[in-house]
C-alpha cells in the first residue's frame, strides 16, 4: 500500500479579525486536523471553534463551484465564458440606457477577509463609475473611520488598545469574548485579558447585556442602549471639572481643545445617570480612575458605533483617551505600524465626507460610499439615477442591513443582479447570475485590512492549502475577467493584471520595514516564516504619523472639534431629555456563528438553541410570560414572532436578538440549524434610524413593542 501523502500548512484563519495562526494537517488531499499554531508569535496557539469551519466551508457540498444562471426552469450551471459575457453585456447595456448610477454595488464583510477582493475590485469598478456604492462599512465601523479621518487625517489611522501593556481597559459596547475583537486584531483576547488582570490591572465592561466579556471583567455596568454619548461626555465633563486634562506629549499638537471640551459641559453626571442608568457617583469614579491610571484606555465597538449617536460616541472616546494623555502612549490607545501601510503607502485613501449625497434622502457619502440604509429606496424610487442593476460581492444584505424585507422587495424589482458569492442564500437567490470564486483554502492570503489594527505589529503570509481546481477562478480573477470584458465593450483600458501577491510585494517595498541590503521584510522572508513575523510592540508615533499629504493636517495638529459635533451633541441632549421607549432591541453575536454565514457547518452551530429573544425576568413578569413563551416583536418597519428566553443578563427594558439568521426564506441552500430556527433581527431594524452624522445604520437601540402570543 502506498504511504499516505501528508503535509502541514500554516496559515492565518481568515474568518474573523483576530487572524489566529492555524496549523492545517492534510493527508491524501483531505484535511485531517485544524489546530492553533503554537509557534505563531502573535496568537500563540489560540483558536476559537470557528477555525474548524475552515474545513467545512471547503468541503460543503452546498458551496457553489460553477457559475449559476437563472432560467425559466430554475438555476442552471453555465460555463465561465457564458456567465462573464452575459454579465458584462447586461451591466454595460444598463448603464448605456439609464446612466452610470443605474448600477449599484454592495461589498460585504468577507471582502476584507479575502484579500483578492480588496486588491482587485477596482479592476471592474473603475470602469463603472457609479456613485451608488455601498458596503458593510455603514452597518459597522463607519463612525470610527470618519472620526479618525477628521482627527488624525486618515480613515484607517484608527488607534487600538495596547492591551498587553495596559492596566485599565474599559470596553464600551464590544464583546470580544464572542467576537474576538473588532477594529482591533487581538487573537486570544481571553488570555490577554487574564494577563492584564494578573498583573494587577482591571477590565470594565459597559453594555446593556452582561456578556461573556462582562463575565470575565472586574466590573460590569448596564447601559441603556443608545445613551452612551451621555455617559462618555459626562466622563469628559468630570475630567475637565476636576482639572484632569493632561494631554502630555500631545499638548502642543491640539487645536480647538477648549471648544471641544465645552461640548461636554451640559452632560453632567447627574444628567447622564438619568439617561443611561449608571449612577453619577460611579461615572465620577470611573472618570477619575481612568484619568489618574497611567496606562489606561477606553475602547468602544459595535454597541457604540452602530447606534443613533455612533459618531458622537466615537469622537467622545477619542477625546477621552486624548485629553488624559492615553492616546499614543504605552498601555493606552495606540497606532500600529503595519508592514503594508495603507496610510503612508502609495495610493493612500484618507477618505472624504459628504462630497455628494444619496439621491433620494440626501445621505452623505464617506470615502466614496453611500450608507447602505439607502440601498432599497435607491432601487425602489423612480427617477433619474434610480438603481436598476446590482452587483454584490461577499455580502448578504437581506440579512445584514436594516429593513431586510424592504430590500427583498427592491431586489425582486431589479432588471439585473450579479453576485460574486459562494452560496445561494437570502440575497443571492435574487440574482440573475452567481459567480462563485474558489474556496478560501485554494488561494493564498495576507491580511492587508486587519493587520493595521493589530495589538502588536505583525505580518503573516498564508499560502494556499490546496491547488485551485481546473476551470475555477479566484475572486480577484473574476474581477479581472469582468473588468477586461467591460473595458472591451466600453473601449476603455483594463488595469494591468498584477496578482495579489505582486500587490503585496509592492506594498512591502513601500512599507516601513521595506527590504534593503541589511534585511527588512521581503516577500521571500514572509514565505520562509510560516508562523508569521513579529514586528514588535506598538510604539508612540504622534504627531509624526498624522496624515498630512492631503493638506488637511499639514500643520501636524489634531483638530479636536469636527464641525458636525456641537449640533449633534445638542440633538443628543434634546433626545435624551425625552422619555425612553418601554423596550429597546439590541443585537448579539455568538462565538459559534459568523454574521449571516458559516451556518452550514453543523459542527460549528451545534449546541443549545440560541435564536431566542433574551429578556430580563422583571420584564417577562410584567408581560405575564414564562420561559419559552412566544411573543410578537413589532418595530416601525415590521414584526416577527419569536420565543423568549428569560435571563438576568439583560438590562430591564432591553431585549436582544442575534443577527444573520432567518434562513427559512424560500429558495436558499442554507440549511436551517436546530440551534437557530430563528428570525432575522434586520426584519425589525429600521432603515430610517441612523447615526445623525455619518448615517451609519443604528441597528442597536431600536424601539419595539412586545405582545405576548397565545
Ligand atoms: N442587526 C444587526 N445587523 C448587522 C450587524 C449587527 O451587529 N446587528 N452587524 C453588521 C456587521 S458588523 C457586518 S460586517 C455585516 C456583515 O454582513 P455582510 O456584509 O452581508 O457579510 P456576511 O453576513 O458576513 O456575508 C458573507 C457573504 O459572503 C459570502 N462569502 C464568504 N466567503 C466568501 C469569499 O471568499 N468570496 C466571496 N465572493 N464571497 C464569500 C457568503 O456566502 C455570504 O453571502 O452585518 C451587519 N449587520
Ligand atoms: N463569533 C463571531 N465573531 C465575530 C462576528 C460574528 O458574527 N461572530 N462578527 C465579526 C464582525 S463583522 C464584527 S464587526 C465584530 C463585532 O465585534 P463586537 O463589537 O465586539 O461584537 P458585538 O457582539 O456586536 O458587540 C456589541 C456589544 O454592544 C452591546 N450593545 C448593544 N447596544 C449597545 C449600546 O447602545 N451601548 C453599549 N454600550 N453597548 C451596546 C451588545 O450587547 C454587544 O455586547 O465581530 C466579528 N467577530
Ligand atoms: S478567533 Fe477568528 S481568526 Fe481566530 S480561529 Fe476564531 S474565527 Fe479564526
Ligand atoms: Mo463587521
Amino acid at each position: 500500500m502506498a504511504a499516505k501523502e501528508s503535509r502541514t500548512v500554516y496559515r492565518a484563519c481568515h474568518l474573523c479579525e483576530a487572524v489566529c495562526g492555524v496549523q492545517i494537517q492534510v493527508e491524501d488531499e483531505r484535511i485531517v486536523s485544524i489546530r492553533g499554531d503554537e509557534e505563531n508569535p502573535f496568537s500563540k496557539g489560540y483558536v476559537c471553534p470557528k477555525a474548524t469551519a475552515l474545513q467545512d466551508i471547503h468541503e460543503d457540498p452546498d458551496r457553489l463551484r460553477k457559475p449559476l444562471r437563472r432560467t425559466e426552469s430554475g438555476w442552471k450551471e453555465v460555463s465561465w465564458e457564458e456567465a462573464l459575457d452575459f454579465t458584462d453585456e447586461k451591466l454595460v447595456a444598463l448603464q448605456k440606457e439609464h446612466g452610470n448610477n443605474a448600477l449599484g454595488i454592495y461589498l460585504g464583510n468577507p471582502s476584507v477577509h479575502n484579500w483578492g477582493m480588496m486588491t482587485h475590485a477596482a479592476h471592474l469598478f473603475k470602469h463603472l463609475k457609479t456613485r451608488n456604492r455601498f458596503s458593510a462599512t455603514s452597518v459597522d465601523q463607519l463612525p470610527h473611520q470618519l472620526v479618525c479621518h477628521w482627527l488624525y487625517g486618515h480613515q484607517v489611522l484608527v488607534p487600538v488598545p495596547d492591551i498587553d501593556n495596559t492596566q485599565w481597559l474599559m470596553v464600551v459596547g464590544g464583546n470580544p469574548m464572542a467576537s474576538n475583537g473588532s477594529l482591533w486584531t487581538v487573537p486570544g483576547f481571553r488570555h490577554r485579558a487574564k494577563a492584564l488582570q494578573s498583573r494587577g490591572g482591571k477590565m470594565i465592561v459597559v453594555d446593556p447585556r452582561r456578556t461573556e466579556t462582562a463575565d470575565i471583567a472586574d466590573e460590569h455596568h448596564f447601559m441603556r442602549p443608545g445613551t452612551d454619548a451621555a455617559f462618555l461626555l459626562a466622563m469628559l465633563n468630570v475630567i475637565v471639572a476636576e482639572g484632569l486634562v493632561k494631554p502630555g506629549h500631545l499638548s502642543e499638537a491640539l487645536t480647538d481643545l477648549e471648544a471641544a471640551l465645552a461640548v461636554a459641559k451640559p452632560f453632567t453626571p447627574a444628567f447622564a445617570e438619568v439617561a443611561c442608568g449608571i449612577p453619577a457617583t460611579e461615572i465620577e469614579r470611573l472618570a477619575r480612575e481612568f484619568a489618574t491610571t497611567s496606562r489606561a484606555v477606553v475602547y468602544g465597538r459595535m454597541g457604540v458605533s452602530v447606534q443613533a449617536y455612533g459618531t458622537l460616541c466615537q469622537w467622545a472616546i477619542q477625546m477621552l483617551n486624548l485629553v488624559t494623555g492615553h492616546l499614543d502612549t504605552t498601555g493606552g490607545s495606540m497606532f500600529t505600524l503595519p508592514a503594508v501601510d495603507l496610510v503612508m503607502g502609495p495610493n493612500s485613501k484618507p477618505g472624504h465626507f459628504n462630497a455628494w449625497q444619496s439621491r433620494v434622502r440626501g445621505l452623505p457619502e464617506f470615502a466614496g460610499e453611500l450608507p447602505v440604509a439607502a440601498l432599497a429606496e435607491e432601487i425602489l424610487t423612480p427617477g433619474e439615477g434610480q438603481i436598476h442593476g446590482l452587483i454584490t460581492g461577499a455580502g448578504n444584505p437581506v440579512l445584514s442591513t436594516p429593513n431586510g424585507r424592504q430590500l427583498e422587495t427592491a431586489l425582486s424589482q431589479l432588471d439585473f443582479m450579479v453576485c460574486i458569492d459562494i452560496y445561494l442564500n437570502e440575497t443571492t437567490r435574487f440574482a440573475d447570475v452567481i459567480l462563485p470564486p474558489t474556496s478560501p483554502l485554494e488561494h493564498d492570503h495576507y491580511d492587508l485590512a486587519l493587520l493595521p489594527f493589530a495589538a502588536r505589529n505583525f505580518a503573516q503570509y498564508s499560502p494556499p492549502v490546496f491547488d485551485k481546481p481546473a476551470g475555477s477562478l479566484h475572486d480577484w480573477e473574476i474581477f479581472i475577467a469582468l473588468g477586461e470584458r467591460v473595458a472591451r465593450l466600453l473601449g476603455t483600458h483594463p488595469l494591468p493584471p498584477f496578482t495579489p501577491q505582486q500587490v503585496l510585494m509592492m506594498g512591502l517595498s513601500a512599507g516601513p520595514y521595506a527590504p534593503d541590503e541589511r534585511g527588512g521584510l521581503s516577500f521571500a522572508r514572509l514565505q520562509q516564516s510560516p508562523h508569521g513575523v513579529d514586528l514588535g510592540a506598538l510604539q508612540s508615533q504622534l504627531p509624526g504619523r498624522l496624515y498630512t499629504a492631503d493638506k488637511s493636517h499639514a500643520d501636524k495638529k489634531i483638530p479636536c472639534l469636527p464641525a458636525a459635533i456641537p449640533a449633534e451633541a445638542e440633538r443628543c441632549l434634546e433626545a435624551l431629555r425625552q422619555e425612553a421607549p418601554r423596550f429597546t432591541l439590541i443585537g448579539r453575536r455568538h462565538v459559534r456563528s459568523n454574521n449571516s454565514w458559516l451556518h452550514n457547518s453543523q459542527r460549528l452551530v451545534k449546541g443549545k438553541a440560541r435564536h431566542q429573544l433574551l429578556m430580563n425576568p422583571e420584564d417577562a413578569a410584567g408581560l405575564g410570560i414564562e420561559e419559552g413563551a412566544w411573543v410578537c416583536v413589532e418595530s416601525r418597519v415590521g414584526e416577527v414572532d419569536i420565543e423568549v428566553s428569560i435571563t438576568d443578563e439583560m438590562m430591564p427594558g432591553v431585549v436582544s436578538l442575534p443577527h444573520g439568521w432567518g434562513h427559512h426564506r424560500p429558495g436558499t441552500r442554507v440549511r436551517v440549524a436546530e440551534t437557530h430556527a430563528g428570525e432575522s433581527v434586520n426584519d425589525l431594524t429600521d432603515d430610517a434610524y441612523l447615526d445623525g452624522i455619518s448615517a451609519n445604520a443604528a441597528l442597536n437601540g431600536i424601539p419595539v413593542h412586545i405582545q405576548p402570543l397565545a
